[in-house]
């Protein structure tokens, strides 16, 4: 099959995924029902190039090409969780185009084995706590997380049982030294590739990032008959606060700090807000910058809080390294991508990636596809067809170069 062909087929099954949702628009969190009918489809692609397909425990659907012989493996891949009203490709896309690739250079003669590893939850939506998947590969799944639960009530372990899994063979999820490496595709989900003109590019480093809940709590009165002086509003605190979090990103070169999750309660209009719970990101390059950051912020809320006669408790829920990809295999990225497309860009990822956590346990790599407008996490998400045909077009030289190095050094 051509690229061109390859490509249309990816955009097209991205479309079909999207169809598997728990909303009227794109949302699929962690093992929630319509995750079933991603995996069918995705087995049945799998299948379709003689891949053996199997779940792990943690909801990761994994495909083995070429397998049986105990060779060594690349790994690929990327996540089928999505964030809510999400577009189609975030994710997606990288398991479609892995597939492709695999399409792409069945002729040839690999001196390794292929395992394509489609994640279970990446976002962190469900339980507010992401990677689940790439941490149970990477057998750094902490089992007190089973504990976690959901805005139902619902724990971890209850999500993996009623999805027909077992959680005491999580272990079992573990990749094992066979892997060499990890290589995932995901699109930019930014502006740069856009404002270049270029479609794909190697990336070099994903940024670090912080996650955070705090809880401000004050007192519940009534709207009506408690003056300003001695109200105890959750909610203004949480205010000032966030405008404090926006000068305090704006002033630091380099650093995003959002707060994308706000609830109020009781929330409702005529009574003075009790609690507010606020959801915090934070995000750079360097940890030696965020870190410092992302305290200054914390204290803020302290002093914001106690000035108005308020509590804050901060719970920080992930504190994840900025990670360099394996600079072997960023050259390899580059030269394919420069073959491919005449240019070859070095491009740092703001947005985080399964493959800052595999790359604590394998050499890792990953190309971006151009996001059209820069737009991700919107139902708007897209891309070019012709930029997805380049990337499977780079990523088959990208195996080729890999193949023969392996023979060169079998
Ligand atoms: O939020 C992120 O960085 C990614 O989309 N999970
Ligand atoms: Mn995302
Ligand atoms: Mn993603």
């Amino acid at each position: 099959m051509h690229f061109a062909e390859l490509a249309e087929r990816c955009i097209s099954r991205c479309r079909i995924i999207a169809g598997f949702s728990e909303t009227s628009g794109i949302t699929r969190t962690f093992l929630s029902d319509p995750m079933h009918a991603c995996h069918r489809a995705f087995s049945g692609w799998m299948e379709e190039l003689g891949m053996q397909v199997r779940v792990d425990a943690i909801g990761n659907l994994r495909g083995l090409y070429g397998g049986g012989r105990n060779r060594r493996r690349l790994l690929m891949g990327s996540h089928l969780d999505t964030v809510p009203g999400a577009g189609a490709y975030d994710g997606v896309l990288g398991v479609c185009i892995a597939l492709a690739v695999i399409d792409a250079v069945r002729t040839m003669d690999l001196p390794f084995d292929i395992e394509v590893l489609a994640f279970s939850e990446e976002e962190g939506v469900r339980f507010r706590t992401p990677f689940l998947g790439s941490l149970a590969a990477i057998g750094r799944f902490d089992p007190a997380l089973l504990n976690l639960q959901d805005s139902n009530g619902r724990t971890i372990r209850d999500a993996i049982m009623h999805f027909g899994l077992d959680p005491a063979r999580l272990g079992e999820a573990q990749i094992d030294g066979r892997a060499f490496a990890y290589l995932e595709f995901h699109i930019e989900q930014g502006p740069v590739l856009e404002d270049a003109r270029e479609r794909i590019a190697a990336v070099e480093a994903i940024a670090g990032q912080s996650r955070l809940e705090l809880t401000f709590k004050g007192r519940a009165s009534h709207a009506g008959t408690t003056p300003m002086h001695l109200r105890r509003d959750a909610l203004s605190a949480a205010a000032e606060w966030i405008t404090h979090v926006e000068r305090s990103a704006r002033d630091t070169d380099g650093l995003v700090a959002t707060v994308g999750r706000l609830q109020v309660v009781p929330g409702t209009g005529n009574v003075v807000p009790g609690e507010v719970r606020a959801g915090l990101d934070v995000r750079h390059s360097c940890d030696e910058i965020r870190i410092p950051a992302v305290s200054e912020i914390c204290s803020a809320a302290e002093q914001i809080a106690s000035r108005r006669g308020l509590t804050v408790a901060i719970d920080e829920t992930l504190n994840q390294s900025a990670v360099t990809m394996d600079e072997h295999l960023l050259k390899l990225m580059e030269r394919a991508i420069l073959r491919t497309t005449g240019v070859a860009r070095r491009i740092t990822s703001g947005a985080g990636h399964d493959a800052m956590i595999m790359a604590e346990k394998v050499p890792s790599a990953m190309m971006f596809i151009r996001s059209i407008g820069g737009i991700s996490h919107h139902p708007d998400e897209s891309v070019y067809l012709e930029d997805v045909e380049e990337a499977i077009r780079a990523g088959a030289l990208f195996l080729s170069d890999l193949a023969e190095q392996g023979k060169r050094t079998a």
